[in-house]
């Protein structure tokens, strides 16, 4: 299975089979945070900046932009907040971004602010959707999330989903976007909501992986939406994934029971060699401490200076 290529004018990250599992920090989405939404709305972007700055420190590798505000007219509010909040987060940290939004002038404004080679979250397969996104992808030879449903809703069969993942791969082909540059979404459904989500949801990943050679993702929270002890859940489903083969997830990296359940999988699956993350994360309480102390000076050293 061929490796995708993500990158930011400084950093480079790599998905691929084998490889350790790559953390997209979910939480710069104001969906579900009311707060947020109403200073985006508002133009303070300062817990933008602080939830960007806390997701890198902690682990991401890529962050994920969302800026659904939940308005009426998404299509006119989107485009700006979104770009202004891609602007914002490249201030402050150097990884690459995940542009998320199903308005599609705003993955178009996304696309014009984000450096590098970002992620565009998301296509479907239906028709209008891969008409209209695939040539912004293939023009800013950015990578693709592509999410298996079309004009006829989500499937709860794994077969159906398939089938969709390969229609959008085969019709990115055609725009010139190679195959490593689709990351299948299986899609996350509540497992309160739709029982034996997870289930599907790995059954579709073991298809896509092996039969379409392409590398994976998904939006992880969501399969506790609506259940207690959420923690648990997401760390749990994050570790049957990767041992599914899941290559990535959309996450929140601040909440170390889930960087443990990836770390963990990680060293399990042979995907971290000689369990060396495993370790460096499980020193003895008096090294890690030192380590903490030390992280904390840089810390400060660079905010005096920035
Ligand atoms: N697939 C793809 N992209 C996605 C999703 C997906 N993007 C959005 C979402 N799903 C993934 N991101 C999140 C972000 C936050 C939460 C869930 C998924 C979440 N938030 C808390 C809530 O709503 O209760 C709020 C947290 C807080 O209050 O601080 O659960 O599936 N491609």
């Amino acid at each position: 299975m061929p490796d995708t290529i993500i990158k930011s004018p400084t950093k480079t990250v790599i998905m691929g089979p084998g490889r350790p599992f790559v953390i997209i920090g979910e939480r710069i989405n104001p969906s579900g945070r009311k707060k947020l939404a109403a200073e985006m709305r508002a133009g303070d972007f300062s817990r933008v900046r602080q939830d960007a700055i806390a997701q890198v420190a902690a682990g991401a590798h890529i962050l994920d932009v969302n800026a659904g505000l939940g308005v009426a007219n998404p299509e006119e509010v989107e485009p700006q907040v979104l770009a202004e909040a891609i602007r914002q987060v490249q201030e402050v940290v150097d990884v690459p971004i995940c542009i998320d939004s199903s308005v599609i002038p705003a993955l178009k404004a996304g696309l014009e602010v984000a450096w590098g080679k970002p992620i565009v979250n998301s296509v479907t397969a239906e028709e209008e959707r891969m008409e209209a996104i695939l040539p912004l992808v293939a023009e800013k030879g950015a990578a693709v999330i592509a999410l298996p449903n079309d004009e006829n809703g989500i499937s709860f069969d794994p077969v159906v989903r398939f089938q969709l993942a390969k229609k959008i791969v085969e019709r990115a082909e055609r725009y010139g976007i190679p195959r490593e540059d689709v990351i299948i979404d299986p899609l996350t459904m509540p497992a309160g909501a739709a029982p034996g989500s997870a289930k599907t949801l790995i059954q579709v990943v073991r298809m896509v992986s092996e039969e379409l050679g392409c590398n994976t993702t998904c939006g992880a929270s969501n399969i506790s939406f609506g259940l207690p002890n959420r923690k648990a859940l997401n760390a749990t489903f994050i570790a049957m994934v990767i041992a599914a083969g899941m290559t990535s997830a959309i996450t929140n990296p601040l909440e170390p029971e889930i960087m443990t359940a990836i770390r963990a999988a990680d060293a399990l699956m042979g995907h971290d060699e000689h369990c060396a993350a495993w370790i460096a994360a499980n020193k003895p309480a008096g090294k890690a401490g030192e380590e903490r102390g030390r992280r904390g000076r840089r810390r400060t050293r660079r905010s005096r200076s920035g």
